[in-house]
């Protein structure tokens, strides 16, 4: 089965730690959770294999009480020993082949594009469950040299595939709808959840949004 028909990647978090804020990923994945994300993605840069195991682990139990399907990103064995239900990497990590080599069929690839057709298309023959384009908007939360794709990018890579894709980079409230309406499963956002003041209202906000610009699209 693949990964659209297995999991909602709507609103799709992804965590982040904001000491300034007080916050870790574990707040960031329980107020998305409660908030209404329909998947997690714990991003963890710096930390050691320890450390982040024991986060995702506690982020697990949460979101598999609530049915939300977790994702880790980058680290394979994280997601292994997690159990997730799913792995995001990017283009300088572990390829698609020794991924799923290494954890199984039932777990959902989620691989990110910077907007090529071409590209999208090759990670979907290589097995990606989903796809992430971006950055559609500027973002201040990862550095990126390559310009943003806009909003267009995804109706175009919507049009040579036929997994899910998410739009990512600088999607907030105001944009959200514009990314569904351009043909996007979903939006992946960090700091639109992460830098908010009450992370669970602003997950809630973008939900509403959500829905009602699916509902627009017919879908
Ligand atoms: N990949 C492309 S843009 C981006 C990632 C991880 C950052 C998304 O963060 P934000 O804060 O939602 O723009
Ligand atoms: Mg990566």
């Amino acid at each position: 089965m693949r990964g659209d028909e297995r999991v909602d990647l709507g609103l799709y978090v992804i965590t982040a730690s904001i000491p300034g804020m007080g916050r870790d990923h574990v707040d960031v994945a329980t107020a998305a959770i409660e908030g209404g994300a329909t998947a997690i993605q714990l991003r963890i840069k710096r930390r050691s294999m320890g450390q982040a195991l024991k986060i995702a682990i506690a982020i697990r139990c949460s979101a598999r009480e609530a049915g939300v399907p977790l994702f880790i990103n980058d680290h394979v064995g994280i997601a292994m020993a997690s159990n997730a239900e799913g792995l995001h990497t990017g283009p300088d990590d572990i390829s698609l082949s020794s991924a799923r080599r290494m954890l199984g069929s039932e777990i959902l690839l989620g691989r990110s594009t910077d907007g090529r057709p071409a590209d999208a298309i090759k990670m979907e023959k290589a097995g990606a469950d989903y796809i992430a384009v971006g950055p559609v908007y500027p973002t201040d939360t990862k550095r990126i040299e390559k310009t943003v794709t806009g909003p267009g990018a995804i109706a175009k890579i919507k049009a040579v595939v036929n997994i899910p894709v998410l739009a990512i980079g600088g999607i907030n409230r105001d944009n959200l709808g514009e990314c569904i309406e351009a043909g996007a499963d979903g939006v992946a956002v960090i700091s639109a959840v992460a830098m908010a003041e009450d992370m669970v209202a602003a997950t809630a906000e973008l939900r509403q949004k959500l829905d009602i610009a699916r509902k627009k699209r017919g879908g």
